[in-house]
């Protein structure tokens, strides 16, 4: 794992990024993500990347050999998980913040509705995932897949499995009629991008997905968004 950019690099890049031509760049974006390529979360920040069409660079942390417990990475993250992110001055960690930011400064006022209900809406979704999705779908395959973070730790595959099939029912119902999580946004929002990961890997944790029609619609209709990227 390299922390942050070569010294030589970040100032040019700084130097360039704040210059009077900068207004020329404006498309050109200087943003580093800590990755770990297997790891749904990080997955849902290169989605959101690739589907804004923004450039980056990432650098592995390797949790099996415990880069996530250094000092270094621990001042960017207190809690030494992975995805982090760092724009410019900015450094963010949990993927749900950074889809946020990154749909905020980014997206051109896509995937984060501006309106109180569509926002709340969104929200809602994301708050959802961080439950039923982490600690079901997310921890039952992370033990699945003998996973060495905390989260596969802390709990077994029974309870996660159960909790899991409880968050497919939710999602399968808001998704019969719907093709997207929040509908009044009138398209994709980063509720479908948080969401979509650790559904479609839910096999993984020995979770069958058959009998969630409208899931499996709805996962494949993420499939065909422009810039997808394949899921790790
Ligand atoms: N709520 C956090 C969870 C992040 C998380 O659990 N990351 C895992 C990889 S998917 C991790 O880095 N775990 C390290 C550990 O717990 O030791 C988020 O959404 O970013």
């Amino acid at each position: 794992m390299k922390i942050g950019w070569p010294v030589g690099a970040e100032n040019a890049i700084r130097t360039l990024y704040r210059s009077p031509a900068a207004w020329l760049l404006h498309e050109v974006i200087f943003l580093l993500l800590y990755d770990l390529e297997r790891s749904g979360n990080c997955y849902k920040i290169r989605l959101l990347l690739s589907l804004l069409g923004i450039t980056y660079q990432k650098t592995s942390v390797d949790l099996n050999a415990g880069e996530g417990q250094q000092p270094e990475f621990l001042a960017l993250n207190p809690r030494g998980q992975v995805p982090v992110l760092v724009d410019n001055d900015t450094t963010l960690w949990d993927s749900t913040a950074i889809l946020v930011y990154l749909a905020r400064q980014y997206g051109r006022g896509l995937w984060l509705p501006t309106d109180p209900v569509g926002m709340a809406k969104v929200m809602q979704w994301l708050s959802f995932e961080q439950n039923e999705g982490r600690y079901g779908l997310g921890r039952a395959r992370a033990i699945t897949l003998n996973s060495p973070t905390l989260l596969a730790r802390t709990g077994n595959l029974e309870d996660s499995q159960a909790l899991a099939l409880i968050g497919l029912d939710v999602l399968e119902k808001q998704l019969t009629g719907n093709e997207w999580l929040v509908p009044e946004a009138g398209g994709p929002t980063l509720a479908d991008i948080a969401c979509y990961p650790y559904t479609a890997l839910a096999p993984e944790g020995g979770i069958d997905l058959e009998p969630f029609v409208a899931i499996k619609r709805w996962l494949t209709r993420m499939r065909t968004l422009p810039g997808y990227i394949e899921l790790p």
